[in-house]
């Protein structure tokens, strides 16, 4: 029941620390936001866009109608704004997606189809998501923004200790001794981490060793900072894992007891001086010695990072470089250890583990291992496909070479999220239907046969996944706009009606009344959750994921007796360039990423006042270079590279080394991944947005 005047806890909507906020209600309008105090994980604080950029909610762009596309059926179809769009009922709507997917299901079969599932919704969404792709379309095709974030640190950590997830937990932050930071803007863009980290440092003397080729904010409390050319992280983390084997600085009884191939790997990386390391990185050999023996005589010793590692054509080996030294000094499986990516989307870590990932079913449960699928196919009543899926851009391979006909795509933005968009927008251009469930028209949304208005989060209930695996409840806190309905709802009746037309004799289930019913049925199939229920994290304030029974506490932090793999593996890395070098005709390194103020493709913080704040799409150059180039600070450039071109508008600052110029990709009149290379790690297939070669002059 939603009130006039109220006060109702949810889940901040944005980043994956997981922020528990209290919307203000009046009017059926959020006119104020702020946060619990006693509450884990953020005890309070929240950063700018929790608590003024959820005004998004009632923007008058929210998608309040079924849409159908005027002319619908031609191709290639070109992008359309909402004139290109007519109202229809949901009955017909829903109709109409029913029947093209069905006719293109019996014509081309379950491999048709790519579809994207969604870090931005809740856990119970995207389960019934991949329950209507696997179970009633056959298809293992479903995959969603993860594969673009932390692919490389996932896969790393499966070689290294066989499970990915964050190993520690917020709360243990304010007690760490040392931790390393790398490729993480963590002040800008997971800000209520930020401020634990820097009380550790603050008010516990703990020491940060920060890694990081910009002058990020948390530069300014580091011990110690190596400011390496981009790419080159192995070279680095691999001199410093030298240092502690040649000074015999490492964990002897943690790598008798919980590692192998050490011996293997010791011998390997012997050459791999802070020399050899300096040369490659321009770091000076001295701090890397400085920074390896600080971490190696750490009480405690963390890592935490961001894409910075894992966005390269090597982030597989970046992140496992970094694995390497967590396991040569035993700093993982206590309180203030261990390997910490951190989960960039509000429910990115809750999307995968909620079965949005190609390979495997719930909290990692392969769909190609028989008593796994059997299990599921016992519980839906239907035979399941035990082929891996396609990833992300093996999709748009897929689509480009027509294996892939239709896209079903819930809450992701590809069109502004993918590397190379020419390349993107022209597979989009081909498909044969385009169906999107947002909750506005975006980049991707206009290519769109059939555009079905979803509640955002404030509208609805379920639950998200934060970054340290913790399940916490939001709640419908204000009404849906026009007939804008729950995700799980509108798939619900679109699995079932695809079923009616697909002959099935039986549905596999999609009458939910609650998510809490959804819930149950994932705990039910999923070890790791079944301790775990809505009522419980409603008592609990959230509960740490694995927990397997009612009374089991939840895991705070993960691997204290031993890995998922048994033994941690050493891996000893070679170095290998980035895809793309400046050359003459494109002499700058081009890294895009984050600011504060906005997210992603700013479907969100662009409708919101946020937007005030950061209204121009941006470049950091260096001031020699700016100089060189004759840009000076607020004048619009150019920038170009061998896809494509964009202006921006110039920001003169040291915060970007020299040669290399920085871009947000939050702005669709300048979207930086017009500039982007589709160059992939190759066992992760993550692309890399960190490194491509551009050229700038001013406008
Ligand atoms: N405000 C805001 N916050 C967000 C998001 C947002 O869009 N806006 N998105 C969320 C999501 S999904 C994610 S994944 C996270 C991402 O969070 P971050 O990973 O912190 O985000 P990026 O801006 O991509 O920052 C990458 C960092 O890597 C550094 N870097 C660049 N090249 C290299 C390199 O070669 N080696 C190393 N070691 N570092 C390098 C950059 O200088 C930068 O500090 O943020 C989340 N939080
Ligand atoms: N150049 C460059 N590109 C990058 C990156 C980079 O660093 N540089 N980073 C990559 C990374 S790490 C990521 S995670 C991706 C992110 O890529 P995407 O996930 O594609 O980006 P978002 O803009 O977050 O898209 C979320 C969409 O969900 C919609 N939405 C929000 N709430 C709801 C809801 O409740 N229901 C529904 N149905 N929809 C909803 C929003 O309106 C928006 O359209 O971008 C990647 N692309
Ligand atoms: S830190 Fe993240 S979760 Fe917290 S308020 Fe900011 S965006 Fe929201
Ligand atoms: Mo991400």
């Amino acid at each position: 029941m939603i009130q006039a005047e109220s006060i109702v806890r949810s889940t901040c909507p944005y980043c994956g620390v997981g922020c528990q906020v209290n919307l203000h209600i009046k009017d059926e309008h959020i006119y104020k936001v702020d946060a619990p105090f006693q509450v884990a994980p953020n005890y309070g604080r929240l950063c700018a866009k929790g608590r003024f950029g959820v005004d998004f909610v009632h923007h008058p762009g929210r998608l309040t109608m079924p849409l159908i596309r005027k002319d619908f059926g031609v191709t290639p179809r070109q992008p359309v704004g909402l004139e290109g769009f007519r109202e229809a009922t949901w009955e017909e709507a829903l109709e109409l997606a029913a029947r093209r997917i069905t006719e293109i299901h019996q014509q081309h079969g379950p491999a048709a189809f790519g579809t994207f599932a969604s870090a931005k919704v809740t856990n119970e969404d995207n389960y019934v998501f991949q329950k209507f792709v696997r179970g009633v379309l056959g298809s293992n095709n479903v995959d969603h923004c993860a594969r673009l974030c932390h692919a490389a640190s996932v896969t790393a950590l499966t070689i290294a200790i066989g499970s990915s997830a964050m190993s520690n937990s917020i709360a243990e932050m304010k007690d760490l001794d040392v931790f390393i930071v790398t490729g993480s803007n963590t002040t800008e863009t997971h800000p209520v981490i930020s401020t634990f980290l820097r009380e550790a440092v603050v008010n516990n003397q703990a020491k940060l060793i920060v890694v990081d080729p910009r002058q990020i904010e948390m530069t300014e409390f580091a011990e110690v900072w190596l400011r390496q050319q981009p790419g080159t992280d192995v070279a680095i983390f691999q001199a410093m894992a030298q240092v502690i084997v040649a000074e015999e600085l490492f964990n002897q009884e943690f790598i008798d007891a919980r590692t192998e191939g050490f011996k293997d790997y010791a011998a390997a990386i012997m050459d791999c001086t802070p020399e050899w390391a300096a040369e490659i990185s321009g770091v000076p050999a001295e701090d890397i010695r400085t920074a390896a023996r600080l971490f190696a005589n750490a009480r405690t010793g963390a890592i935490y990072w961001g894409m910075g590692i894992s966005q390269s054509v090597h982030g597989v080996e970046n992140a496992l470089s970094l694995a390497n030294l967590a396991l040569l000094c035993g700093h993982i499986g206590k309180p203030g250890t261990g390997l910490n990516p951190l989960r960039g989307q509000n429910n990115v870590q809750g999307c995968s583990d909620s079965g949005g990932l190609p390979h495997v079913f719930t909290a990692y449960q392969p769909v190609a291992d028989d008593a796994i699928r059997a299990k599921f196919e016992q519980d839906w009543g239907t035979t399941l496909n035990p082929e891996p899926g396609l990833t992300v851009m093996e999709m748009v391979d897929a689509a480009a070479s027509k294996i892939i006909r239709a896209y079903l795509i819930m809450g992701e933005n590809p069109l502004m999220s993918e590397p190379d968009l020419r390349h993107s927008r022209h597979v989009m251009e081909q498909m044969e239907f385009v169906l999107v469930q947002d909750i506005f028209l975006n980049e991707t949304s206009e290519y769109a046969d059939i555009l079905f208005p979803a509640t955002s989060f404030a509208e609805k209930g379920g639950t998200f996944t934060n970054t340290d695996r913790r399940v916490q409840l939001i709640r419908p806190a204000v009404p849906a706009p026009g007939q804008a309905r729950e995700d799980w709802a509108i798939l619900c009746d679109l699995a079932k009606r695809v079923e009616i037309l697909l002959g099935r004799p039986a549905s596999i289930g999609f009458d939910y009344a609650h998510p809490s019913d959804i819930w149950q049925e994932m705990a039910r199939l999923t070890p790791a959750f079944q301790g775990i229920d809505h009522a419980r994290i409603q008592r609990e304030d959230g509960v740490h994921w694995p927990c397997p029974t009612p009374d089991h506490p939840g895991s705070p932090y993960l691997f204290e007796d031993t890995f998922p793999s048994g033994r941690g593996v050493f891996t000893a890395l070679d170095v290998r360039p980035g895809a793309e070098l400046p050359d003459p005709e494109y002499p700058f390194i081009l890294s895009t990423g984050r600011v504060l103020y906005h997210w992603h493709g700013g479907t969100m913080t662009r409708r919101s006042k946020l937007d005030d704040i950061y209204p121009d799409p941006t470049v950091e150059v260096h001031p020699l270079d700016a100089d060189a180039l004759g840009l000076a600070d607020g004048q619009w450039a150019l920038v170009r590279s061998r896809r494509g071109q964009i202006k921006v508008k110039t920001i003169v600052t040291e915060r970007s080394p020299q040669g290399v110029v920085f871009i947000p990709f939050h702005f669709a009149e300048a979207a930086a991944n017009e500039l982007t290379l589709d160059a992939r790690d190759p066992k992760a297939k993550i692309p890399d947005y960190k490194m491509c070669a551009v050229a700038l002059e001013p406008v």
